[in-house]
């Protein structure tokens, strides 16, 4: 062919050829993806718009302070009480004003949405699932709060239509009297015991400094010794969730051995996580863990210091 022409029906061939793929192009451009919403449904104009998180560089995510392009909003059958199972329904709407239905979003970590429930005291922190209602872009959930006052619900969810991470926040009002220990308050401490077990967790350095990467070490073990019955819960070992005390955002961090096929050690599993917490002050993370089917969490307060 070199040095010659293309003839008539070597053209006719080519063209044929482009306009087929142009056409399949087309076609699976309009097969149904699932949702009814595009991307645009979660643009948002002006500034100080929440930034999507990279999940290989967890970040402190200022959820408050930032504005989402998705409104969440819990409602109750009747007032919230301390000690008391809440029945609630979530709904989370776009910034168009659409309802976001199940297929509008996508599956991570095993669920479509992740809540985390905490007091003002951040004593009591949740983690709960819900789940698709009645009515389309209704959303249930139920959790049991321990004390009373504004408890802050930070959603966890990535739209079909961006493919990223993406919060919203909002509070439900619990009647019943509050944790008397403010938040901040609780001494620091690297270990904790819960459900009959012994949680550590180890910084690689210290103190952690505002900015900087930390490397974090979880591990669990018996107190008398003998094995940790760990099973994996929501597509990891372990998960840690930092919070600030003014509750103004979260980080939420997986560890860095992702393989579930390897098993953690039987006595004593340990897994590493890094985060970057960006601004010093009294911070708390709460792990969480599945021990032979009963999730069990425990808390560890500590302080980041400023970058000298
Ligand atoms: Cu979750």
């Amino acid at each position: 062919m070199t040095g010659q022409e293309l003839s008539t029906s070597q053209w006719r061939r080519i063209w044929a050829i482009t306009a087929g793929a142009a056409a399949l192009f087309v076609i699976v451009r309009e097969l149904p993806t699932g949702t009814n919403l595009s991307h645009m449904d979660f643009r948002v104009q002006g500034p100080n718009v929440i930034e999507f998180c990279d999940p290989a560089n967890p970040q402190f995510l200022p959820v408050v302070a930032v504005r989402s392009p998705v409104t969440l909003s819990v409602t109750t059958p009747g007032p919230p009480a301390a000690g008391s199972d809440v029945r609630a329904t979530l709904v989370l709407t776009t910034f168009s004003g659409k309802p976001i239905a199940p297929e509008d979003l996508q599956v991570v970590q095993t669920r479509r949405i992740h809540l985390l429930i905490v007091d003002p005291s951040l004593d009591d922190y949740q983690h709960v699932h819900p789940v698709p209602g009645r009515k389309p872009g209704e959303w249930t959930f139920q959790f049991r709060p321990r004390f009373g006052g504004a408890y802050r619900v930070f959603a966890d969810f990535t739209p079909v239509a961006t493919n990223r991470g993406l919060y919203s926040e909002t509070e439900i009002e619990v009647d019943g009297a509050p944790n008397p220990v403010a938040a901040g308050t609780q001494a620091p401490s690297w270990t904790a015991s819960s459900g009959g077990y012994d949680f550590a967790l180890a910084p690689a350095s210290l103190p952690i400094r505002a900015g900087v990467a930390a490397t974090l070490r979880l591990s669990v073990t018996r107190p008398g010794g003998g094995t940790v019955p760990l099973l994996p819960v929501m597509d990891a070992y372990a998960h840690l969730v930092a919070f600030d005390t003014k509750r103004s955002g979260f980080a939420h961090i997986h560890p860095n051995e992702t393989d579930l096929s390897r098993h953690p050690d039987s006595a004593s599993p340990a897994f590493t996580f890094r985060v970057t917490i960006p601004s010093p002050g009294r911070y708390v993370i709460w792990s969480q863990v599945n021990l032979a089917g009963t999730e069990t969490f425990a808390p560890f307060w500590f302080d980041v210091a400023r970058v000298p």
